[in-house]
């Protein structure tokens, strides 16, 4: 057992670092780079940018103390047939999922757009969890990786706030597990969205998790020699 209190909004929690894992939400360059789903959708991607520094801080932290870190894509099959026609038939035709873009087939699996930005690669043995929806416990095996490990407590970071960090700390929240949201290790490509996101998580007692920072975790573990 290793215990820890973090200083967290609405207050701080203790929890154990033997049980608790890092989960990295969907860092991947569709979302962060021009020509990918991002900038197929609208968005200014350079938004994402901030959170890469915070996250490589958590991820050489977990990495030093022997935390479980978790990696997610989100994606699809080549032949789309996990891909809700709904999710594909949305915005513009020349850009939708499954067409071809700088990066490859977009949103894609094995596909260079899919991939983990380059900063942020998974480390041999780190899991990295494929999900075909915005929530990283929808259609995969993340429950069972972590049950098998006794986690109880989850660090989620990672993009975009208010849509797959939010939906995955909704659903893992309503599966048991106790969240931690470092707000500056996640970015949306709305400000207001990932303010209000962050607050969401924490209102009414943190009715779905608690928020804290980078710097709080980095505080709480021996820093990495
Ligand atoms: N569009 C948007 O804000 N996000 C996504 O589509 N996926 C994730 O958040 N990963």
């Amino acid at each position: 057992m290793r215990k820890a209190e973090i200083p967290a909004d609405p207050n701080a929690v203790t929890i154990d670092w033997d049980r608790t894992a890092l989960v990295v939400i969907d860092m991947q360059r569709d979302f962060l780079e021009p020509g990918g789903f991002g900038e197929a959708l609208g968005n200014d991607v350079s938004k994402l940018a901030r959170a890469v520094g915070p996250i490589r801080r958590l991820l050489t932290l977990a990495r030093a103390n022997k935390i479980l870190v978790v990696h997610t894509r989100e994606g699809h099959r080549p032949d789309l047939a996990d891909a809700p026609p709904l999710k594909v038939a949305r915005g513009d035709p020349r850009f939708r999922i499954g067409a071809t873009g700088p990066m490859g087939r977009i949103l894609v699996r094995g596909e260079p757009g899919h991939d983990i930005v380059p900063e942020l690669r998974p480390a041999d043995g780190e899991p990295v969890v494929d999900k075909p929806g915005k929530g990283a416990f929808y259609e995969t095996d993340l429950a069972l990786i972590l049950r098998n490990r006794a986690i109880e407590t989850l660090i989620v970071c990672g993009v975009t706030t208010e849509v797959c960090v939010h939906t995955t700390v909704r659903e893992a929240n309503d599966r048991g597990f106790r969240c931690l949201v470092p707000g500056d290790a996640c970015a949306s490509y709305f400000d207001e969205f990932h303010v209000v996101g962050l607050r969401m998580i924490a209102a009414q007692g943190g009715i779905f998790g608690f928020v804290t920072t980078t710097a709080a975790i980095a505080a709480s573990l021996p820093a990495p020699t």
